[in-house]
């Protein structure tokens, strides 16, 4: 038995990544529409061997459709999702529009699926950034062992975060550097980003932190625990896909580091690759493509009593985006739909 399945926004980097996944992971699909604005409207994707041409989202007709994988803007997905829940048909969406909403379960898959009930509310459910479900598979099992109190991370994010324009400028300013006579000032970042670092994601607070920063507070506190405090500074690095983070964490109890590389080595979703070698840890290009949160560089911090420290890394458009909606998806139809 399988499923109708919608892909909204499906020629941009995280709508062909949800088709990949789908097809890599063999999810159920009896029908599949791949819908996008009047914009992309006749471009073909690609969803295991064949090609698809894309629908208008503008008239398209969700009646009678199970799931609608949303990876359009928040503008877009404000117009459309309510359209498709209403109609009967499960929004899990990327864009950040209804993270904040109480009402509204915001799921990684291997930390809270049983938020998934929550989905009779308004049949949307929202899928974190893609800095904090990284960080969260890695919480969670030590949350689970020692309590975290409190959270420090860095992160160094890939500039496929903020999309194709932003590969695009990376891509030319790199070239630019070896031949000037091509050089265009920053359009999507705000400062060079090739051969660079920008200490900058998302628009400024009014406490001076970022919205990235901010959502990495919220989210965390809404998917795991909301007595853990977090402090963030998320940098956008000259790197195309993975992101990497650099935790701190303090805890309630005693956790030694060896005991927290077991825990993780046994929690789904998590690989970790700690050798204290050359070489003995995970970069971005490495993960790239992959399902897995690695997990690295685990030790003690001696500077607090129940202190650790790793790096985590993960494919931000896969974990961070396209398979933590694949997966959601996947919790809805074991749990409910394959139920009915
Ligand atoms: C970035 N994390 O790397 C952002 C992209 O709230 O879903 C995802 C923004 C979001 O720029």
């Amino acid at each position: 038995m399988g499923y109708k399945i919608a892909v909204v926004g499906a020629t941009g980097n995280v709508g062909r990544e949800m088709l990949n996944i789908l097809d890599e992971r063999q999810f159920p699909v009896d029908e599949l529409a791949v819908l996008a604005s009047r914009r992309s409207l006749g471009t073909e994707v690609s969803f295991g061997d064949k090609t698809l041409k894309t629908q208008d989202l503008d008239t398209f007709d969700f009646s009678g459709w199970d799931i609608a994988l949303f990876a359009v803007g928040s503008d877009a997905t404000k117009k459309y999702a309510p359209v498709a829940a209403k109609a009967g048909c499960l929004v899990i969406d990327n864009s950040s529009l209804y993270r904040y909403d109480p009402e509204i379960p915001l799921i990684v898959p291997e930390v809270n699926a049983d938020a998934i009930e929550g989905y009779k509310n308004k049949m949307i459910i929202a899928n974190p950034n893609c800095s904090t479900a990284q960080m969260v598979v890695a919480l969670k099992p030590l949350h689970d062992r020692a309590t975290i109190k409190r959270v420090v991370v860095s992160t160094y994010q890939s500039v496929s975060g903020a999309g194709k324009e932003a590969i695009d400028e990376l891509w030319d300013q790199t070239k630019s550097i070896y031949n000037p006579v091509d050089n265009k000032p920053p359009k999507v970042f705000t400062k060079q980003i090739a051969f660079n670092v920008i200490p900058h994601i998302d628009v400024f607070m009014d406490d001076g932190s970022t919205k990235e920063e901010w959502k990495m507070v919220a989210e965390t506190k809404k998917i795991v625990d909301k007595a853990i405090k977090v402090t963030a500074t998320c940098v956008r690095v000259p790197v195309f896909v993975g992101h990497a983070e650099s935790i701190n964490i303090e805890f309630e109890d005693h956790l030694d580091e060896d005991e927290a590389r077991d825990i993780l080595r046994e929690s789904p979703g998590i690989m970790v690759i700690d050798k204290r070698e050359d070489g003995g840890y995970v970069t971005p290009v490495e993960c790239v493509g992959d399902y897995a949160t690695f997990i690295s560089r685990i030790r003690q911090d001696s500077t607090i009593d129940n202190g650790l420290n790793l790096w985590c890394v993960s494919d931000n458009l896969r974990k961070g985006a396209a398979l933590n909606a694949v997966q959601i998806a996947e919790v809805y139809v074991n749990r409910i739909l394959s139920k009915r």
